[in-house]
């Protein structure tokens, strides 16, 4: 498959789930819940194999970061195999914490630490996307109320600007805010994930969206302000919501509330979008979820290369390029991981349309793909789920945090240098 020339081809991480020995609202957290999560993990299935993996779900280590999968200190060698793998960029995210562990009091050492990894990354020809905000806050910000609070749009606004004006010279790409349709769900309606308890409301769950598009708005126009050739955009976690007939009008709304609410608030401050794919929701019987599941990832997640195509031709009517910021799945025997690459690149190409009599890699109505960031470049900590899911390109060893390739990502290797190979005929 040939993709354009200037593809941008990688993996992605985040702060949290890789670098180990963070201090935030998660880690805090994770210590409070570990037993209970342990616990009500007995009464659950998982897939038989990942019983006998280390930490496994039943044990309470699973449920702490602690020292992740040793990122912060292993950048150098992880970004060797990312290049050895054929990437040319990387997603990776800051983490607030680190860098305004108090309220204004900026950390420089910290601040220097990215710089090294973002020239880490560039050293190596690697194009670093920066994620400014990955699901975690500094405990300062969680003891204010968090995202439910007006004042955490100023205070983030100001983190992002003091990034982008340390680290802006030599990165073009930010992402402000993750998924933040999953996580006000998380965080406020369903009340799994931190502040969790009485913060679950639906007014606060409201407050928080707006935030996020607040918060949004302003650090565009201040990176923009800073270096107006950055590229700013958000990842956004859609899904391809699958229903017909009487149906119909259920698929209506959840496209509109979910999928496309959110980016329609920040259309004119945005010069990207960024899709994380993992979602397919079919609805019969004006209910949900009426998935056949007849291939689900460890996660019993259902494997829907194909809704990545219509997820794609829906966001064509926004005519802003595209990222594929985040795509992957839970699969620690690695069975199926190099076919779930293989098939969500065809449809990829498929919604990008073809115009090859013009020699142009996309169709005049195709989506504008411009990257394919996979997740994720190495096994990490699954949030609430632990580390017994196994995302990664490379798995970890997390006794003695050794590194093994998987024989996917030499598959998907084997993708990027087919359509590199092409570009050069
Ligand atoms: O691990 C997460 C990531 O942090 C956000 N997007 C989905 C991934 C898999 O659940």
């Amino acid at each position: 498959m040939k993709f354009p020339k200037d593809f941008y081809w990688g993996a992605a991480t985040s702060a949290h789930q890789v670098e180990g020995g963070n201090n935030n609202d998660w880690s805090v957290w994770e210590k409070e819940n570990s037993a209970r999560l342990a616990k009500e993990a007995l009464n659950k299935d998982y897939p038989k194999h990942v019983l006998n993996d280390y930490p496994g779900p039943f044990r309470r280590e699973n449920y702490i970061s602690g020292r992740a999968s040793d990122h912060y200190n292993r950048y150098n060698e992880d970004f060797d195999i990312a290049k050895s793998l054929g990437h040319n960029a990387h997603r990776f995210s800051i983490e607030w914490s680190r860098i305004e562990p108090e309220e204004g009091k900026f950390n420089e050492a910290e601040i220097e630490h990215y710089r090294k990894v973002i020239n880490a990354l560039r050293s190596r020809g690697i194009e670093p996307f920066i994620t400014l905000w990955h699901f975690t806050n500094p405990l300062w910000i969680s003891k204010i109320g968090g995202w439910a609070n007006n004042q955490t749009v100023f205070y983030f606004t100001r983190y992002a600007e003091r990034m982008a004006k340390e680290l802006g010279k030599d990165v073009k790409f930010w992402i402000t805010i993750n998924e933040p349709m999953v996580y006000a769900g998380n965080a406020y309606r369903r009340g799994i994930w931190p502040p969790a308890g009485n913060a679950k409301s639906l007014l606060k769950y409201i407050m928080v969206l707006r935030n996020f598009v607040l918060a949004h708005k302003r650090a565009y126009k201040k990176i923009k302000k800073i270096n107006p050739g950055a590229q700013i955009g958000i990842a956004k976690n859609n899904i391809y919501f699958d229903g017909s007939g009487i149906n119909a009008p259920l698929k209506f709304l959840a496209d509109w509330w979910w999928n496309e609410m959110f980016l329609n608030f920040i259309e004119n401050e945005m010069d990207f979008i960024g899709l994380n794919y993992y979602f397919h929701n079919r609805i019969k019987g004006f209910r949900f979820n009426q998935n056949i599941n007849k291939d689900v990832s460890d996660m019993g997640w259902e494997l829907c290369p194909e809704g990545i195509y219509k997820i794609l031709s829906n966001l064509t009517k926004y005519k802003k390029q595209i990222f594929i910021t985040e795509n992957g799945l839970a699969d620690a025997k690695d069975n199926k991981r190099a076919d779930f690459i293989r098939e969500h690149l065809k449809w990829i190409k498929k919604a990008m349309g073809t115009n090859g009599s013009k020699g142009k890699e996309r169709g005049s109505n195709g989506a504008n793909v411009r990257g394919y960031f996979h997740w994720s470049l190495l096994d990490n900590f699954e949030w609430d789920k632990g580390f017994w899911p196994r995302f990664g390109l490379v798995e970890v060893d997390y006794n003695t945090m050794q590194r093994k390739i998987r024989s996917s990502a030499y598959q998907y290797k084997k993708s990027i240098n087919e359509s590199q190979n092409l570009n050069k005929k």
